[in-house]
């Protein structure tokens, strides 16, 4: 029988011992320089909603066999020419009305003709597909790949021959479950396809697949991975600091260079996002990166950045632009306007709910001065936690977002999860990711947004105190919490003024979420959920408890815009759109929004 190309590659196994960040050998760092032939544009796609071919293959339905019927093929029950096209990069249920909810498999297909200097390898090279991947070039399966926001590179250079036009088709399967990440069930909008750009990388014979240049202990330090033969010569320069750093890469193709940070060194911060451009050499191949220098580290409960103690004036969003539609943003320039909106709320900090947001997010950040939560999508319960599968999925993508953002100044902390169950499974699941996370990225915090809030009274009548409380605390460098007070729960809100919070661990504390829903322009008065005035009142509110939470580092309050989301069913005030931003999906400013720009100008340039 036909083998069924549909079944994810065969997962590491998921010792806990196993580096996972380390062996990874990733995607190809996308760098400026480095030779890039786009391959975004119009792609023709077809629907398989039963998922027919996957389950069933056969020739006149093979539709990565790119066959076109003659009398010899017999019935080919697809034609790639006249199917319908779709501008990619984009999500499809943007693209086309009929996919809104859509979730299935799609194959996609284009042609491309690539000029290939003979000595060159080449990849092919996503920088996300959502959410499993399955790509065949000129009929042959080359690779698969699952997770529907980190980067896969696939080598090729076997089967790209110069002028000759190569057909490239890509199964997106946007299905989820509880063994996928996110699992059964989010709140968000799932949007399937092709949804970052796609191209064709050629490198040298030996190139650098990752460069992970840092400050540490008062060194600069580069660790450079090069995929080619040991002994190839590295060289690394920044014209502006003065300094070359060179060496060649031992047996496992690793090269760690490293020199004292010299005093003239500017170290970049929110107000100061200070970035060098670094020439890296390898073979015949130059390519440049911008390094930010600074050092984020945990004193006590406080958090410092560069040597100082800093408050994290912070927003949560989704990677949803500004516009009626609430389409996913793809472009940087939408990815720009909403950092822009972050910092004209005056954040420092950002928090990229609840997925590895796009590569040119973080590379904005840098230059524009925001310090970044970067995320998992390891959410809710409905996840599979005793899997070994779904646990290697997830360090997987770790290493994935962990790899592609190394050298992000602006990314100060991983977070490995988000409001996951209190169970032992899912603690020990966590604790591996988190364990491959420290082993490779020292220069960066760990956490995760848990929600396990305990009420444990207080002296006076009525009065609540409520702590979080999750044995995953032990594990994390700053505790972050969500929490609805005045929102869910079955308080009555306006006793929300008797509520305070107290921090459990001998370490720094943030909020990580808390907010209401209310359609922009919908007014009346503050007592009434809905409102913007609720919603206004419920920030000022929560914004008392925050300044009066010992230890309490910041804030990212949810969030930054309303987005779409298939479980939000209020006839009147959501329609499937959650309502909790503080703008509308188009960014007029909700109430609320002058509410916590006010606190943060008025924090008296407080811890920082
Ligand atoms: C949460 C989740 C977030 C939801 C939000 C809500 O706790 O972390 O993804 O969208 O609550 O609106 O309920």
């Amino acid at each position: 029988g036909t083998a069924i190309p549909f079944q994810l590659a065969a997962q590491p196994s998921s010792s806990v011992e196993k580096d996972i960040i380390s062996n990874n050998s990733g995607a190809l760092h996308v760098l400026e320089g480095r030779e890039r032939l786009s391959l975004d544009g119009a792609w023709h796609y077809i629907l398989d909603p039963f998922d027919v071919a996957g389950r069933k293959p056969k020739a006149r339905r093979n539709f990565w066999e790119n066959t076109i019927e003659t009398p010899a093929t017999g019935l080919i029950e697809y034609e790639w020419n006249s199917s319908p096209r779709m501008m990619l990069p984009a999500a499809w249920n943007d693209a086309e009305e009929r996919l809104d909810y859509y979730e299935g498999p799609v194959y996609f297909r284009r042609l491309f003709t690539a000029p290939i200097e003979a000595e060159k390898r080449h990849f092919l090279h996503f920088e996300a597909v959502n959410y499993a991947a399955t790509v065949w070039l000129d009929g042959n399966l080359v690779g698969r790949h699952e997770g529907g926001f980190t980067p896969f590179s696939i080598e090729v250079t076997d089967c790209i021959r110069s002028g000759t036009a190569h057909s490239l088709v890509v199964r997106a399967d946007s299905r989820h479950g509880p063994k996928t990440l996110p699992g059964l069930d989010f709140d968000w909008k799932n949007c399937g396809g092709i949804t970052r750009s796609v191209s064709l990388l050629s490198v040298p014979r030996n190139f650098i697949r990752s460069s992970f240049i840092s400050l540490r202990n008062s060194q600069i330090e580069a660790a450079i991975e090069v995929d080619g033969d040991a002994g190839t010569s590295v060289k690394l320069n920044c014209p502006a600091l003065g300094l070359t750093l060179s060496g060649s890469a031992g047996e496992d193709g690793k090269i760690t260079l490293s020199a004292p940070a010299p005093d003239n060194l500017k170290l970049w911060s929110p107000d100061d996002p200070h970035l060098y451009n670094f020439t890296i050499t390898c073979g015949n191949e130059t390519a440049i990166e911008q390094i930010g220098f600074r050092v984020v580290e945990v004193r006590g409960r406080e958090v410092l950045l560069n040597g100082k103690s800093i408050f994290l004036r912070g927003i949560a969003m989704h990677e949803e632009a500004f516009g009626a539609k609430g389409e996913r943003a793809v472009s940087e320039a939408e990815a720009r306007a909403l950092l822009a909106e972050a910092k004209a709320l005056g954040c420092n900090f950002v928090r990229l709910a609840h997925y590895p947001h796009a590569a040119h997010t973080a590379r904005l950040a840098d230059e524009m001065g925001l310090m970044l939560w970067a995320e998992i999508p390891v959410y809710w319960e409905e996840i599979d936690y005793s899997d070994k599968g779904t646990l290697a999925l997830a360090r997987g993508m770790m290493a994935e977002l962990v790899r592609r953002d190394s050298n992000r100044a602006s990314v100060v902390m991983w977070s490995v999860a988000n409001e996951t169950p209190q169970t032992p499974v899912r603690t020990r699941f966590l604790r591996t990711v988190i364990a491959d996370v420290r082993r490779f990225d020292p220069t960066r915090l760990v956490t995760a947004a848990l929600n396990k809030n305990v009420d444990v009274g207080g002296v006076r009548d009525g009065e609540s105190i409520i702590t979080v409380q999750d044995e995953l605390a032990a594990d994390l460098d700053v505790v972050a919490i969500n929490q609805y007070e005045g929102w869910y729960g079955k308080r009555d809100p306006r006793e929300i003024k008797q509520v305070s919070f107290r921090n459990g661990y001998d370490k720094p504390l943030m909020f990580s979420e808390f907010g209401a829903g209310a359609p922009y322009g919908n007014h009346g008065p503050r007592e009434e959920r809905w409102t913007e005035e609720y919603q206004a009142w419920l920030y000022e509110e929560t914004l008392k408890i925050i300044a009066e939470t010992p230890d309490c580092v910041g804030l990212s309050p949810w969030l930054l815009k309303d987005f779409r989301s298939p479980r939000r069913w209020h006839g009147r005030f959501q329609e499937l759109w959650n309502r909790k931003g503080l703008t509308s999906p188009e960014g007029r400013r909700k109430k609320a929004w002058f509410v916590l720009r006010d606190y943060y100008r008025n924090i008296a340039v407080p811890k920082g």
